[in-house]
């Protein structure tokens, strides 16, 4: 990007939007609507592990053809949920090949009779690989956890008389190997004194538990024959209007008749327009603002599109609504702007991770979540280290929370990581991230990668393909990776716009010297900002702490140890901070699981019960940290606010701490 472009962004946007995509049609949210209906399949699955040697006994004996049950035992599995923590089979929790879920479904008469209906099968997503069977016909694979796919099966369903039973079998893979995302791999441990034949481990290169399974929802929808298949839309303001360029894609016809109406949050239509594409004009136009950096966040209007089409069994029409913040994003030598103000991002990494759930979509734990997050005063979070669901999202959209969206490009550690089949496939996880997130006023920037090993040649060759990949997809907003590299040798740096920088400075170096933070943060800063003259934010710091664990003066995993190290990045922070530091994002919101053992520096058991450095405990208390990050994020948030003004804590109930 030429920084401190946005006028040129917006400009290329509607140009660029929508050529790009090498992907097969768009990925709307579901959404009930006139013309269209939704069945959740969330609920209990039957479900069953392959333990055969090769993993393969469930395609050598086709269990997909007949309900699972008659091919050998099943067990109730939760969906949505992880499948590692719901038994007591230490087996499952360790578990690496394919498992196999399935359920039945009744489909109402109409999605059966209907031929002007089209019957959609959607699975939030499943890791890591997924092939889907539909009444024994395989109907759809998917490589890649995290985010969503589908498959039209009308004509699986409108097969002459009441076929209105529906057998969905769905086999999972979370084996990672070199070229998945994350990579991973299986290592065979062949010394027979010590182990037993055919003895294999898979070892990851990132920190958290390879939970899997059907952690998001799957679920049923319908459409017309010929429907609304993709809406892009990008924002830009011009004086005091706000200009919205949407491009529709539509799918079945080319008869048809497109009609777009652009409502407020009173449901006022404020703008309207016909056809595949144009720019709709709010005057007076009411901004999509960050929560807390004015008094009035998160502004949301509606846009509303509606297809007629006509088909050769008559006259259909689709209706499609789509949550639209007008904003603008733009990045400069030193800041980060949203329209055009400079914005701190003053908040916290996250992990999909609770309990015996593991990574699975829970409502309550997201509400829980947003409260804590808008108790301490966290106006953004990354993604860290994949999507996350699309309900995450909206509710970003909805309270004025800013996310980086980072993709699932974590854990490139090693050379042969950096290979061409990888690069294809990290483009393409990037083209389905934008399909899924580009419309989120709240997604603000894209992260392809968290601390690949970026100084190897390699790696720069490509961490530049996929940043201009990314760019190519979006134009409107800025990309960058997470780095943990020295500033010198780090290869991909040169093609980000903004640096985002992990350190553990007094947790993985210098043990227990918290001294010596200030120092070396600054020169950590002075460093890179010397070298690339882009802003930065600290993307990762933190400590581990047991909650609970007391010592003062303090020692390591202590709550005080936490509090003292996160003071003494604040006050290096605060040096910088309104010269070229745009961010602090603390590692981590929650505790969170991960293997019993950390892969760097040296395979070693230094986890106990996961990754203790929360500054909320993995069911949602707060440490001590959690107060002082608290008091710092109003402070921060009232410092920054514009118009100025001074903010309170939302939280009506917290009336003890305010
Ligand atoms: C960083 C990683 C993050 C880890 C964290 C840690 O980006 O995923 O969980 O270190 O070690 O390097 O706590």
């Amino acid at each position: 990007m030429a920084r401190g472009s946005a006028v040129a962004w917006a400009a290329l946007g509607p140009l660029l939007w929508g050529c790009a995509l090498g992907l097969q049609g768009g990925m709307l949210y579901p959404q009930e609507s006139p013309s269209r209906e939704c069945k959740e399949l969330d609920g209990l699955w039957s479900f069953r592990a392959d333990f055969s040697d090769n993993r393969r006994r469930g395609f050598e004996e086709q269990w997909y053809r007949r309900p699972l049950w008659e091919s050998g035992p099943t067990v109730d599995m939760p969906v949505p949920s992880s499948f590692n923590d719901i038994s007591q089979d230490w087996r499952l929790r360790h578990f690496v090949g394919w498992v196999w879920y399935e359920r039945e479904v009744i489909l109402p008469e109409r999605w059966t009779q209907d031929l002007r209906t089209r019957v959609v099968l959607r699975i939030g997503s499943a890791h890591s690989y997924a092939i889907v069977w539909v009444n024994g016909v395989d109907t759809l694979e998917h490589e890649g956890g995290y985010l969503p796919f589908e498959a039209d099966i009308s004509n699986l369903v409108q097969v002459g008389p009441l076929p209105s039973r529906l057998r969905i079998t769905i086999a999972i893979n979370n084996t990672l190997t070199p070229t998945t995302l994350p990579p991973g791999t299986i290592q065979y441990l062949t010394d027979t004194s010590k182990y037993p034949k055919g003895y294999f481990v898979q070892n990851t290169y990132f920190d958290f538990f390879n939970y899997a399974g059907l952690q998001r929802s799957v679920l049923l929808y319908t459409t017309p024959t010929t429907y609304i298949d993709d809406i892009t839309v990008t924002t830009s303001v011009e004086q005091d209007s706000g200009l919205v360029n949407y491009q529709i894609s539509v799918k079945g016809s080319n008869l048809f008749k497109l009609e777009v109406r652009l409502l407020d949050a009173e449901n006022k239509v404020v703008a309207n327009g016909t056809g595949t594409q144009g720019q709709l004009k709010v005057p007076g136009v009411s901004l999509w603002w960050p929560y807390l950096m004015h008094e009035r966040p998160a502004y949301l209007y509606s846009l509303e599109v509606q297809l007629t089409a006509q088909t050769s069994l008559g006259p259909v029409s689709d209706f499609y609504t789509l949550p639209v913040g007008i904003r603008t994003v733009a990045v400069t030598k030193s800041q980060f702007l949203i329209n055009g103000k400079p914005f701190y991002f003053h908040g916290v990494n996250k992990h999909e991770d609770a309990d015996i759930r593991g990574k699975g979509f829970d409502w309550p734990l997201l509400v829980k979540d947003f409260n804590l997050l808008r108790w301490l005063g966290a106006n953004a979070f990354r993604t860290s280290h994949y999507p996350y669901a699309e309900e995450v999202m909206q509710m970003c959209d909805r309270y004025g929370i800013v996310v980086i969206d980072e993709c699932p490009g974590v854990g490139l550690a090693l050379p042969q990581f950096f290979n061409n089949v990888s690069l294809h496939h990290h483009m393409q996880v990037m083209e389905e991230v934008v399909r899924r997130d580009k419309n989120h006023p709240a997604v603000v920037m894209w992260s392809v990668a968290n601390e690949p090993a970026s100084h190897l040649e390699s790696a720069g060759y490509y961490l530049k393909m996929v940043i201009a990949h990314t760019k190519s997809l979006d134009p409107s907003r800025p990309v960058t990776f997470v780095s943990n590299s020295n500033y010198a040798a780090d290869k991909g740096a040169p093609y980000v716009d903004v640096i985002c920088l992990n350190s553990y400075y007094s947790w993985y170096h210098d043990y227990g010297h918290l001294e010596l933070i200030q120092l070396q943060l600054a020169t950590q800063f002075e460093n890179w900002y010397k070298k690339y003259q882009k802003p930065i934010i600290q993307s990762e710091y933190g400590a581990e702490t047991i909650a609970g664990f007391h010592q003062d003066p303090p020692l390591m995993f202590t709550e005080e140890y936490q509090k003292s190290l996160l003071e003494q990045y604040h006050l290096g922070l605060d040096q910088k901070r309104r010269k070229y530091v745009v961010g602090e994002l603390i590692w981590n919101f929650a505790d969170f699981m991960t293997e019993q053992w950390k892969d760097r520096p040296l395979k070693a058991p230094t986890r106990v019960l996961g990754n203790k450095k929360g500054i909320f405990t993995r069911q949602r208390q707060p440490k001590s940290a959690a107060f002082l990050l608290r008091e710092r994020y109003w402070k921060i948030a009232n410092e920054t606010r514009y118009p100025h003004s001074v903010a309170k804590s939302q939280c009506l109930e917290n009336s003890l701490f305010t």
